[in-house]
């Protein structure tokens, strides 16, 4: 693994997530010291009707680089991404969902990449899904790819990271240093670079286990 080292902002999309968030920012200030000197955390929570937002107060009084993003009204999964990444501050910004679904100490085996692409998204290698979820899933997937030129695995997955300005495209000597566009067979590299984004980002997908 990388002993890269990234200023990182992380932060957790909540609705109603009190027998989860406390783990979960826990767990995360555990793994964050461990590739970075420069970090926060960021609860968003977004209209819960339970005690998220009392927990995360508290660990924020406890803990200077956790903070609460709070909406006193429900505003949707979407704008608790927005308000995640407009709170974020740091160079880099990872989100997962609050529920502690995914793992975070898979997190560090991001930073592998961090030098070739702007965006690394994550695939699960085994979805819980099934039926008429699992159809849902490939249909949107399907129609975000399509609209929006792109080729991502799994579009759903929360598990990302992004650099907050993307600008490798504007270093030729980056550039020469990429690896050439199509299906790379290893994982944790750059699997394909997307013409209708390619001159402002450079993706890369990698695996999360779920
Ligand atoms: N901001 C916001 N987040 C929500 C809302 N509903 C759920 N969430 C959060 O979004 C994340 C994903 O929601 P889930 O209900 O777990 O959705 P899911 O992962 O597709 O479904 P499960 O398989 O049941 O876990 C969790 O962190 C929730 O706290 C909402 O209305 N607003
Ligand atoms: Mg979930």
């Amino acid at each position: 693994m990388t002993s890269r080292r990234i200023p990182i902002s992380v932060f957790f999309p909540c609705h109603n997530e009190e027998e989860n968030i406390e783990s979960l920012v826990q767990k995360t200030l555990e793994v964050l010291p461990g590739i970075s000197d420069d970090y926060e955390v960021i609860v968003v929570n977004d209209g819960s009707i339970d005690k998220t937002a009392a927990i995360v107060d508290s660990l924020a009084n406890e803990n200077s680089k956790v903070r609460l993003v709070n909406h006193p009204v429900n505003q949707g999964y979407g704008g608790a991404l927005q308000s995640g990444f407009r709170a974020a501050t740091k160079e880099w910004v990872f989100y997962t969902d609050g529920d502690g679904q995914f793992d975070i100490t898979e997190l560090p085996g991001l930073l592998d990449l961090v030098d070739q692409a702007d965006i690394i998204t994550c695939y699960r290698i085994e979805r819980a899904e099934a039926g008429i979820r699992k159809l849902n899933s490939w249909a949107w997937s399907r129609l975000v790819n399509r609209l929006f030129k792109l080729n991502i695995r799994d579009v759903d997955c929360a598990f990302k990271l992004y650099k907050r300005k993307s600008r490798i495209h504007d270093d030729p000597k980056r550039r020469a240093s990429l690896p050439p566009p199509g299906r790379d067979p290893k994982r944790r590299q750059p699997e394909s670079h997307f013409p209708s984004v390619q001159r402002t980002f450079q993706v890369a997908q990698t695996d999360s286990v779920w």
